[in-house]
């Protein structure tokens, strides 16, 4: 039986092939991957955050094991994704500028793919243009953009306001979300959609579409 308190320990210690090698036994023993992406990796990322914040570990150890959990995860998503789906409709996905994490981000991106979205990956650290250029080259429909500072949240109001000023507004649905990120403040920069986890998000935009 998968120890999920030993992938979480291992990821701790960004222990990657140890949480890899974890993954891929509860994956065998039919586990399902939100099981595994909750119990073994999110409560092993969740507890980094909070010795991050107390001062008990450092960027390098925050990294590697980021590392690790994105390389667990990343052995989930043919699990997420649903067989045989065609492409519901295209979303633009990125981190906002000045932020540089993606491990939020690259779940939003597996869940939405396992609902037949197919997903332009912008990457981390996205200025407003580069949301704008690329839901315009992609004709993409939804626009969703993640943020994990309250210093880089601010962004996400450039991202709409870039797309007022465009002229392409209604042309698309803004989706945001991030630890920092709320309902209330959705409301005050006129984004469209705010969701708390990256599966509501998938959710909401296969809804959409
Ligand atoms: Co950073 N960091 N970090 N960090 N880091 C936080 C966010 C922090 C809360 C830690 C803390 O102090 N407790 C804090 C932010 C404080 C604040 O602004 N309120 C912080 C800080 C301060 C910093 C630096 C400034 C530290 C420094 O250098 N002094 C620096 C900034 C660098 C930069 O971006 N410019 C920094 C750097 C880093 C690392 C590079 C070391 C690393 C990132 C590695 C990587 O991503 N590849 C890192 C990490 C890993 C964290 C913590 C520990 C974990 C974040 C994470 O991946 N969580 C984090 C503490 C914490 O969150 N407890 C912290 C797991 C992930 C699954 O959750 O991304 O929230 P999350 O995604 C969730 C939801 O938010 C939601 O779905 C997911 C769940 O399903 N979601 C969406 C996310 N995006 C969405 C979009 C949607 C919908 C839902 O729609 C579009």
């Amino acid at each position: 039986m998968a120890d999920f308190e030993k992938c979480s320990l291992a990821l701790q210690k960004g222990q990657a092939k140890e949480v890899v090698a974890i993954v891929e036994e509860a994956i065998t023993e039919g586990i399902g991957a939100k099981t595994i992406l909750e119990e073994g990796l999110m409560s092993g990322m969740s507890i980094i955050g909070v010795k991050f914040k107390n001062n008990e570990v450092y960027v390098p150890e925050v990294l590697i094991a980021a590392r690790a959990m994105n390389m667990g995860a990343a052995l989930l998503k043919p699990l997420l994704m649903e067989e045989g789906v065609e492409p519901k409709g295209k979303a633009v996905l990125g981190t906002v500028k000045g932020d540089l994490h993606d491990i939020g981000k690259n779940l939003v991106r597996m869940m939405m793919e396992g609902k037949g979205i197919e997903v332009i990956d912008l990457g981390v650290d996205v200025s407003a243009e580069k949301f704008l250029t690329g839901a315009k080259e992609n004709s993409a429909k939804i626009v969703c953009c993640s943020a994990l500072l309250t210093t880089t949240m601010t962004q996400m109001e450039s991202v709409v306001k870039g797309f007022v000023d465009s002229g392409m507004r209604d042309d698309v649905t803004i989706m945001i979300g991030g630890a920092p990120v709320t309902q209330n403040y959705c409301d005050s920069i006129g984004a469209d959609i705010y969701t708390a986890d990256a599966a509501t998000a998938a959710e909401v935009a296969a809804e959409l579409f």
